[in-house]
């Protein structure tokens, strides 16, 4: 096939619906797409069915290589490897990762397969773009298949410093296989110093200045390259008139609160759904007598619901929501209101839209695209972004929004409480500043 540029990634950009294949949604494979177009590209991934063998096919003009992966990979190297080793080991332990010999045996196999893939239908000096903390054994694969490939790899989750990286047992292995990338880029400035220290620690990398690293005698680019989103589609459906109405039926719906505090997250531990709980548990109690003038709402998208931290995650915030909203229910209004279920992107915006204050409040994050979400569909530049320092976008947004330390509740509901009595001209100055940046650095400027 010898495609001159090649996406290499878990999942292929395309899902199954009913009868055909449809793109799946996203700013990344938008943002994608008009490039492997231009450049006769393919897309390396999983097709989404277990056990299943699929050939290539074209879809938007891509050429599309599925990989197959059995019950047993995904097992071993999906909800194993990347998501009860890597996952949590990368978000600062939060959960303690699980450490195991047939997992990691998984994670090479499946890196190789994926490797195999690549060399198959690249052009001898084409380039492969590796994505994110499931393939990062590849491109020291896809080196040795096919020395001349270019090769960049991205991580979207955060890389995390030495003192935590080192409990890996197969840390240099990892390193070594990020490193026989061309250019290695991360969300944040610091996740591309841990990579470095842990290069030089390892791998003996010796720092050549301008963000390169010599790792024997081979030249790798390290790179900070915060991903963005795309903003144009956001405004559209928060300026078309079907979403406002929608919106303004909502906090009908809602029971007309003065103001709607909004949640939107995968049903992850890293996401701080719990802390976020308590710290409106904490601002119910100071203020029981007027609790009715505030609505919370979380949506919770369910997510790797078979690995046991996500189902006691699951239990642990709908035990919290019930207790909350039997404590402090009235006739006619409880304070939170729950949903536990994916969104069409329409209705996700007509939750912005609808929304007074959104709370990011990650124990961890790469970046958070939530957030950026929010502040592009505030076509009217109203509205508080309150956001964890520990999300990778606190080092883009930290100007205009409110920033917290998730592990600080009392802080928090502090800061929830100034977001609820802010002036209107403090708002608007800060979602200006907020809009400003998430349209500048969006996702094609990535
Ligand atoms: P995620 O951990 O998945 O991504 P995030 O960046 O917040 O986290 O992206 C979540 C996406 O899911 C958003 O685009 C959002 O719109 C969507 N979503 C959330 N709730 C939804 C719902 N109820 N229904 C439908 N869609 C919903 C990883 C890293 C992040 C990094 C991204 C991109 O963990 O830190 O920002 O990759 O690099």
């Amino acid at each position: 096939m010898d495609s001159r540029i090649v996406v290499v990634a878990n999942r292929l950009p395309v899902r199954w619906a009913d009868d055909r294949w449809e793109t799946s949604p996203g700013g990344l494979v938008r943002a994608l797409v008009p490039i492997l177009n231009e450049r006769r590209g393919a897309w390396v991934g999983w097709g989404g069915v277990a056990g299943e063998t699929m050939e290539p096919f074209g879809h938007d003009g891509i050429d599309q290589i599925p990989v197959a992966l059995s019950e047993e990979d995904l097992e071993d190297f999906y909800f194993g490897f990347c998501n009860g080793t890597l996952w949590p080991l990368y978000h600062d332990a939060v959960v303690t990762p699980d450490f195991h010999r047939h997992w990691w045996r998984a994670y090479e196999r499946v890196n190789r397969r994926y490797a195999e893939a690549v060399a198959e239908v690249i052009d001898p000096d084409g380039i492969a773009w590796v994505q994110d903390y499931q393939l990062q054994l590849a491109p020291q694969y896809i080196r040795d298949l096919a020395p001349r490939t270019k090769i960049g790899f991205y991580l979207h989750i955060p890389f995390p410093p030495v003192e935590l990286f080192s409990r890996l047992p197969w840390r240099t292995d990892i390193l070594r296989g990020l490193a026989s990338a061309d250019v290695v880029a991360f969300q944040t400035r610091r996740s591309a110093e841990n990579f470095i220290r842990c290069v030089r620690r390892y791998l003996g990398g010796v720092p050549q200045g301008q963000g390169t690293i010599d790792v024997g005698g081979r030249l790798v680019r390290v790179q900070r390259a915060p991903i963005g989103i795309d903003v144009d589609e956001f405004h559209q459906l928060a300026a078309s008139p079907e979403i406002q109405a929608k919106a303004a039926r909502l906090r009908e719906d809602l029971g007309k609160p003065d103001k709607l505090i909004l949640g939107v997250d995968r049903l992850d531990y890293t996401k701080g759904i719990d802390v976020r709980l308590k710290a409106v548990d904490t601002l119910l109690a100071w203020s029981a007598e007027h609790a009715d003038r505030y609505e919370f709402v979380q949506v919770a998208v369910p997510t790797r619901e078979s690995v046991p931290a996500y189902q006691e995650l699951r239990e642990r915030v709908e035990g919290m929501v019930g207790r909350i909203n039997g404590e402090y229910a009235r006739p006619g209004w409880s304070p939170i209101h729950y949903l536990h279920r994916s969104l069409p992107l329409e209705d996700l915006v007509t939750y912005y839209v609808a929304a007074d204050i959104m709370l990011v409040t990650p124990l961890r994050d790469g970046m958070n695209l939530v957030a950026k979400e929010y502040v592009a569909s505030r076509i009217d530049h109203d509205g508080v972004l309150i956001l964890s320092e520990f999300a990778g976008a606190a080092g883009q947004l930290h100007n205009g929004a409110l920033l917290v330390n998730p592990f600080d509740i009392q802080g928090l509901a502090d800061t929830i409480h100034s977001a609820l009595t802010m002036k209107s001209e403090e708002r608007l100055a800060r979602m200006r500043k907020l809009r400003r940046c998430v349209a500048r650095q969006n996702v094609f400027w990535w």
